[in-house]
């Protein structure tokens, strides 16, 4: 069975939605990889099929019901061997540590909120990785499930070439990229930098690390911190955050 994302959401229609194409469209096509949904409002309680209810304690908005939202775990739980996830702005930060993760298992269970949020005993009780894709709001969790969904895809057996398949990652040395560039060598007045038509490999190399250096020490004081700390105790060598 392949690797399969069960998603939990009042916005089926929202799924695979961009996932459909490119890369992660054509490996869905080549059932690399399953997307299913599930529709929390089939779970919902009486006549209206509510989802939610006042927070206890007074607020604004609305909560989303632990029983519903339990009833909804509990019909994908057969995905064992699959993390389970719900995408929060209060989670710890997702990282490609996580990603690997997720995508070394069977596939991975996501709880979309909306409103405010979930009730944190369901949460607690079915033990729920709580994570956030960054420090922005978002109106629900439905985009930030797409985006962690778009870094499994991608690491998937068989969905990238082998040219591409995170070698690269595994030379950065957690160093952002140095910068691109392509044909015309001049474009509206500037030019391609000359060493990269120089023909001069090792030359080449030598500005591409430098590049990658100054643009993580001048953007990313924190990887360029823990790229120092992992250079000078050359023991670590995985671990690296990107
Ligand atoms: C889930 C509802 C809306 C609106 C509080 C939580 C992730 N990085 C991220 N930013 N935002 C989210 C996210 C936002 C969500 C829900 C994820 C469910 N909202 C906000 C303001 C009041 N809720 C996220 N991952």
């Amino acid at each position: 069975m392949s690797w399969t994302a069960a998603i939990l959401t009042l916005f089926p229609e929202m799924f695979p939605g961009p996932l459909g194409q490119s890369l992660a469209g054509r490996a869905l096509d080549a059932d690399l990889w399953r997307c299913e949904t599930h529709d929390l409002r089939s779970f919902g309680l009486g006549r209206h099929k509510t989802v939610d209810d006042t927070p206890c304690g007074g607020g604004a908005g609305m909560v989303m019901r632990p029983d519903v939202v339990d009833a909804a775990l509990a019909s994908v739980s057969r995905n064992d061997g699959a993390s389970c996830v719900y995408l929060t702005p209060r989670g710890r930060p997702l990282t490609q540590a996580d990603i690997r993760r997720y995508t070394a298992g069977s596939g991975v269970t996501l709880l979309c909120g909306r409103y405010e949020g979930v009730d944190e005993r369901v949460l607690e009780a079915r033990s729920v990785e709580q994570v956030s894709i960054g420090d922005y709001v978002l109106s629900g969790g439905e985009t930030a499930a797409l985006v962690l969904l778009d870094a499994c895809v991608r690491l998937l057996p068989g969905v990238m070439g082998s040219a591409e398949s995170g070698v690269e990652e595994s030379f950065s040395d957690g160093l952002l990229e140095y910068p691109h560039y392509t044909r015309p060598a001049e474009w509206n007045g500037r030019a391609v930098p000359d060493v990269l038509l120089s023909g001069n490999h090792a030359a080449i190399a030598r500005w591409r690390r430098e590049q990658s250096e100054r643009v993580t020490r001048e953007r990313r004081p924190d990887l360029w911190a823990a790229h120092l700390s992992n250079t000078t105790h050359s023991s670590v060598q995985e671990g690296h955050p990107i």
